[in-house]
């Protein structure tokens, strides 16, 4: 960025930190009939350059800061010392300060606008940075909800998270893997297909470290022919306890849909690795 511009009118760059210094007469005397510049935080000594600038910013603006609450909002966040990066300044465009947002339905199926932690609770679903209300249809299945909308996974890691998406129907046919506890009891489950690259057997499997107690179930062809299933397997190396894995010789070009649920319905987040 050209941080040469980056500057309030009136004021030259004084470092490759991004701070700014005037050219014209100190700040303290630039707002004529200002009220009393804010005393400066205990912490000024290491404000990221984002806040040194914010300073010089407010002196001169202070009055007309008092009439946009949500720039002095935006500000205290700067202060609390999220550092932009090194030659940034508050009025870069784009604001280095912003935190991303992103569309959020509510259970209710509306939707607002609100950065992914804000939206992370009550039921919310949060359609990632950069998504917008105006394209997002809150009443529609999530991508991957459904077979019919499974999500392309390929050779190597694929995430997944189940933690939003509806069970389907019908449930796997448990007897194809008893005793690996399937134990599928109405699983919020996504859909992820596959077509395979050879003719050779491929392992899938959803261990990661960080993930839940998954089960998963292999369909041929389309989203009724069950060809494989596991509930739990072990022996992997940095895996959660109760992960999924299973072996199938697969056919080339051929497509196949893997269809994660959890132990008793259970849901989360998780990684489905295809080798
Ligand atoms: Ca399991």
């Amino acid at each position: 960025m050209n941080w040469k511009n980056s500057c309030p009118s009136g004021s030259s760059p004084a470092s490759r930190t991004g701070s700014c210094a005037s050219s014209r007469r100190p700040a303290s005397a630039q707002a004529p009939a200002a009220p009393a510049p804010i005393a400066p935080t205990k912490n000024t000594t290491s404000l990221p350059s984002c806040a040194g600038t914010w300073r010089l910013w407010h002196n001169e603006r202070s009055t007309e800061n008092r009439k946009h609450r949500h720039h002095r909002r935006r500000r205290r966040r700067v202060r609390r010392g999220v550092f932009a990066g090194e030659g940034t300044a508050c009025d870069d465009d784009p604001d280095p300060c912003a935190v991303p947002m992103g569309a959020c339905c509510r259970p209710d199926n509306t939707c607002y606008e609100i950065d992914a932690t804000s939206c992370a609770q009550g039921g919310n679903v949060y359609y990632g940075d950069g998504s917008y209300c105006a394209d997002t249809d809150c009443g529609a299945a999530l991508p991957g909800d459904e077979c019919s909308s499974a999500i392309v996974a390929t050779l190597g890691a694929n995430a997944f998270d189940t933690s939003n998406m509806t069970p389907s129907t019908p449930e796997p046919d448990e007897a194809m893997c008893a005793g690996t506890f399937l134990d599928w009891m109405g699983s919020p489950d996504a859909w992820l297909m596959f077509t395979a690259d050879s003719s050779s057997t491929h392992t899938f499997t959803t261990c990661d470290g960080a993930s839940y107690d998954t089960s998963m179930v292999l369909y041929e062809g389309d989203c009724n022919t069950q060809v494989a299933c596991n509930g739990d397997s072990s022996g992997g190396s940095g895996c959660q306890a109760y992960y999924s894995a299973f072996n199938y010789n697969v056919t080339v070009g051929e497509v196949y849909y893997i269809r994660l649920g959890g132990w008793q319905g259970i849901s989360g987040t998780g990684t489905l690795t295809i080798e």
